[in-house]
């Protein structure tokens, strides 16, 4: 390639720029370039000229990289805050979220560090060899329960204080402690999971007593649960890979025999699990219906002894190690079954919605934790003569960054605020067929964000975004759980198409109306008119799809059913953003990142589907390309 004048010059304008020509850097007998903006120069300046050199056998060096710092993650997000203005202006929830805040900063994120380095370890046999299988956690993990019940981290959702925006509430505090808690919301969203299904069933009177322990503010009193549902063959498919099997007992409870593979926070105190109850004559229900649902008590004495489990092993984890994950064998586990028998999958399906929202919040918990990090650092950093905060390339990074973490949030409160709705019986049909639609939507397209995300922001820190002991590559490492548990992006996606045929398309419907109405005040408002207009275009495209869709063979909505799911996410997300900046509260940088956000293709789905993405020799072409052969 031949530049032209115009084009070297512009080149060599570029590569001079913020050379230190007029700024020479110090040196220090051999040690050169030391950065202003740092704490060096001044030290370096002020030094006795008689002084032993840098470097030397009894000295390391002057300068020492100021680290980031967590400063209350309440104060820190402004867009949190203005969300709350707008939907929840309640001085209460502002002063319990500022507290919380300041609580996490100043002793909960330490605790959080103490769980990753002092994770839980499995003691199989006391000394005199008796089996005890007793998982020992750290101190940490246990103030975390304590907490999680005295700051009403799942009884908010069921006080209702707040009314309909009590899962608002609840969420944007999980929101703020997320990242700082050493994975304690991952029992959370189990306890908070099971209290809803049981709650949903009535609170039938075996479970009264565990009900009230799960929404508990008492420390004393407070009980975590887990959710048992993965078995060895397979996690997705739970119908096929259930096989465990459930004894009926004279006096109408039941022994459960089988074996779990994957038990997150086994140290909880109770269970709801997956079981066939096996007929008089033997026989086993197969399939989905012949799942029943069950309650089982995990500790059954004082001394947290277990009773007909046997903990295997616990799993060695990318992630998630601050909390113990087991394969166990149930061998005639005292249970009672809580549901209709045959009705397992259709009642765990309240759960499914909670810790799947559960899971979006921390999706974009760890992109606000990791933008915040990294802004910080941005001030405190500097490199090529400028503090990184002043590249203007870094900052636009931070930026992109920024606001996939803005479309994460504002989607995890509207379904949270769905959620509410839902609870409080004041959701019309329309809200109740979004948050069906919506929250396997969030669930798929948050985590992907939050592993980008997450893995741009630990690049910000260059080699130390690497390093174990900054604690920044934990975030990442949690955050590539997230599109695994709780529903694959795969599976989502299909739950997203099974959710549009079962409700034979009244959830799109509520999509197009609601996305609609977002748009609506915003049309009017010039700034913000290039985003409506790439929402309204993408909008259209994607009724073109649904509506020629509805002709096609199964095999074709189901190749395009990720990029069907990134549409409706994007979109949406698209209209949220663009709805908030168009509140007379909202601020200028609100109205950036709508524009910004809705600069990419909105409707992949589109694009996807002119160029064949779905026809019928794909999968044959995909094949070939996947297992493609050494000629
Ligand atoms: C920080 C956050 C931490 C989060 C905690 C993480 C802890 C980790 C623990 C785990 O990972 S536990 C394992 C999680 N496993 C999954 O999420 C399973 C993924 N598989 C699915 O989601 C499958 O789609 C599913 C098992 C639900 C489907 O099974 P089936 O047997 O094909 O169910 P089917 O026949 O489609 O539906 C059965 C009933 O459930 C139907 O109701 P009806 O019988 O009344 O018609 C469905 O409508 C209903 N249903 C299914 N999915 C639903 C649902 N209802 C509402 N929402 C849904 N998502």
């Amino acid at each position: 390639m031949r530049l032209n004048h115009n084009t070297s010059a512009a080149w060599l304008r570029f590569l001079l720029r913020g050379q230190p020509t007029c700024r020479p850097a110090l040196q220090v007998r051999g040690v050169s370039a030391v950065q202003p903006g740092t704490s060096a120069p001044d030290e370096a300046a002020a030094r006795d000229p008689h002084a032993p050199p840098l470097f030397s056998r009894s000295r390391t060096g002057l300068f020492f990289q100021a680290q980031p710092q967590l400063k209350n993650p309440f104060l820190e997000d402004p867009l949190l805050g203005r969300y709350l203005r707008r939907h929840l202006p309640h001085q209460a929830v502002f002063s319990d979220l500022q507290a919380f805040g300041e609580r996490i900063s100043d002793e909960v994120d330490a605790w959080g560090r103490e769980c990753e380095v002092n994770p839980p370890r499995l003691v199989p046999f006391d000394p005199w060899g008796r089996r005890v299988d007793h998982i020992v956690t750290s101190p940490a993990w246990q103030r975390m329960k304590e907490l999680s019940a005295s700051e009403g981290l799942v009884a908010i959702g069921y006080e209702r204080s707040c009314g309909e925006w009590s899962r608002v509430h609840q969420m944007s505090k999980l929101f703020l402690y997320s990242p700082s808690s050493g994975l304690f919301t991952c029992p959370l969203a189990m306890t908070d999971g099971a209290a809803k299904v049981i709650q949903s069933l009535g609170v039938p009177p075996a479970v009264d007593s565990a009900y009230r322990r799960l929404t508990s503010r008492d420390p004393e009193r407070f009980w975590t649960s887990g959710q048992w549902m993965t078995e060895r063959r397979g996690g997705s498919d739970v119908a096929a890979g259930t096989e465990t099997l459930a004894e009926p007992q004279p006096d109408g409870s039941y022994r459960l025999h089988g074996f779990k593979w994957f038990t997150s926070a086994t140290d909880a105190d109770m269970t709801l699990t997956l079981g066939r109850v096996v007929g008089r004559d033997g026989s086993i229900p197969p399939g989905s219906r012949g799942l029943s649902l069950f309650y089982a008590e995990v500790r059954r004495d004082p001394q947290g002894r277990l009773e007909g489990i046997e903990v295997q092993r616990l799993k060695d984890k990318l992630g998630t190690r601050q909390m113990p994950t087991a394969e166990l064998l149930l061998d005639g586990l005292p249970a009672h079954r809580l549901a209709e028998e045959g009705r397992g999958v259709a009642s765990i399906a309240n759960m499914l919605t909670v810790t799947r929202i559960h899971n979006s919040v921390a999706a974009a918990a760890a992109m606000r934790r990791v933008v915040q990090l990294a802004r910080d650092y941005a001030t405190r950093r500097s490199a090529f003569g400028r503090r990184l905060q002043d590249h203007p390339l870094h900052l636009q990074t931070l930026a992109r960054m920024e606001v996939e973490a803005r479309a994460a949030f504002l989607l995890v409160m509207e379904v949270s605020r769905l959620l509410g709705r839902e609870e409080t019986g004041v959701a019309s049909p329309l809200d109740r067929h979004l948050l069906r639609l919506l929250t396997p939507v969030l669930k798929l397209y948050s985590a992907k964000q939050a592993v980008a995300v997450v893995s741009e922001g630990l690049e910000s820190f260059g080699g130390q975004g690497y390093m174990e002991d900054t604690g920044l590559p934990g975030l990442l490492r949690d955050a590539q759980v997230l599109s695994i548990w709780e529903g694959t992006t795969n599976v989502l996606s299909l739950d997203v198409l099974r959710c549009v045929a079962r409700s034979s398309g009244l959830v799109l419907q509520a999509y197009f109306t609601q996305t609609q109405a977002l748009l609506g005040h915003a049309s009017r408002l010039p700034p913000l008119a290039p985003a409506v207009g790439a929402l309204e275009g993408a909008l259209s495209a994607l009724g073109v799809f649904v509506e020629e869709a509805a002709a096609r063979p199964p095999s074709y909505l189901e190749l395009a059913a990720r990029d069907l799911a990134y549409s409706l996410a994007r979109i949406y997300m698209g209209a949220l953003l663009v709805d908030h900046a168009s509140w007379e509260g909202a601020s200028p940088s609100d109205t950036y990142a709508a524009l910004r956000w809705c600069e990419q293709d909105l409707c992949p789905v589109g694009a996807r589907e002119r160029g064949g993405h779905y026809d019928a020799s794909t999968p044959t072409c995909d094949a070939a390309l996947v297992y493609d052969k050494m000629d």
